[in-house]
């Protein structure tokens, strides 16, 4: 029977940086992230008897099975938990406001992870789910849950999955996406991460930068800070980027207009908003800010970015399934 769930996106307050184990996708570190209500993807999944292989399309477009090596490894796991062999047929759909490059592989394996379970006949547990959507990309293990969830990065597959840490985040924390550029990135997440990893002499002091950004962003979470958790979040983020200058050959996923956005950030924050900045695998910005400062920081920044690049998102939930 086809089956259809949704996951929504997430960004990283505490950064996944760097795998132990690349089959499994065992980080070297906990992360933290707030899951977001805009950015989601709808998957359905159906094991097709008529099919010779697996038939992917995303976003209306077939896509050639070669380029699908997360989804077909998902499906795969699925398959030996289920114990079948039957192709299957994906339909995802990725629900951005504009053509944004900002639906990660983090929705997308997520609700594939949601979709196929249930469509092979499986009822795992949310901590299971987690596990699987893990297996197809590290932050989609996060985007089985919704609010700020902390991935645990255990030490096998077992013990490395996320789980909540507060579910309903109601204190004004607040998300705005400055959209930069669209464009596929050059160096992808995956690579990038093990290029830190085999070749930055900063790599070795990373687990316990996180370890301590860590502690502190639980805190803040406990307190409710919001310009506490803005500022721990933008100097993570910092220092994973960091580990991209410190590698060999160095790369950045910095842009002109990624340096005009923070400029501008850290302009608003002089003139006393609450509001900080973050940045993933790539050029786009992300300006964590108190609920309450919304107008006046998109006042700021539509002057230099344009109403339509910038995108407000709260915090969202976690998995749904959605009836056919
Ligand atoms: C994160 N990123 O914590 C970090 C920060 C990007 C920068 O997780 O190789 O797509 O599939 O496990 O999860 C993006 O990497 O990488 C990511 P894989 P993934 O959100």
């Amino acid at each position: 029977m086809a089956k259809t769930a949704r996951a929504h996106t997430n960004i990283a307050l505490i950064k996944y940086w760097g795998k132990r184990d690349q089959d499994l996708i065992l980080p070297y570190t906990d992360s933290l992230s707030l899951t977001l209500d805009e950015f989601y993807t709808t998957t359905t999944v159906q094991f097709d008897d008529q099919l010779t292989e697996d038939r992917i399309v995303i976003d209306h477009q077939d896509m050639p099975l070669a380029n699908m090596g997360k989804v077909v490894t998902v499906l795969d796991r699925v398959r030996e938990l289920a114990g079948i062999t039957t192709p299957a047929h994906v339909i995802s759909e990725n629900h951005v406001p504009m053509a944004a490059g900002l639906a990660s592989s983090a929705s997308a394996m997520a609700a594939l992870a949601g979709a196929a379970s249930r469509a092979a006949g499986l009822d795992l547990s949310l901590t299971d789910l987690s596990r699987l959507a893990r297996r197809g990309s590290g932050s989609a293990s996060r985007s089985i849950f919704g609010g700020l969830v902390q991935w645990r990065r255990g030490n096998d597959d077992v013990t490395s999955y996320a789980e909540p840490i507060l579910e309903q985040v109601d204190f004004g924390l607040e998300m705005l996406a400055i959209m930069i550029n669209q464009d596929q990135k050059k160096v992808s997440s995956r690579g990038g991460m093990q290029l830190s990893v085999d070749t930055s002499p900063y790599f070795a002091m990373w687990p316990n930068v996180v370890e301590q950004d860590l502690t502190a962003m639980q805190q803040a979470i406990a307190e409710q800070d919001v310009a506490t958790i803005g500022q721990i979040a933008e100097a993570n983020a910092m220092r994973m980027h960091a580990l991209t200058l410190s590698a060999n050959p160095p790369f950045s996923y910095f842009e002109p207009a990624t340096m005009t956005a923070i400029q501008a950030i850290q302009n608003l924050r002089e003139q006393g908003l609450t509001c900080y900045y973050t940045m993933d695998a790539g050029p786009n910005v992300k300006v964590i800010y108190d609920r309450a400062h919304r107008d006046e920081i998109i006042a700021g920044l539509a002057p230099i970015f344009g109403q339509d690049q910038l995108v407000v998102a709260q915090p969202g939930p976690g998995i749904t399934w959605l009836e056919e």
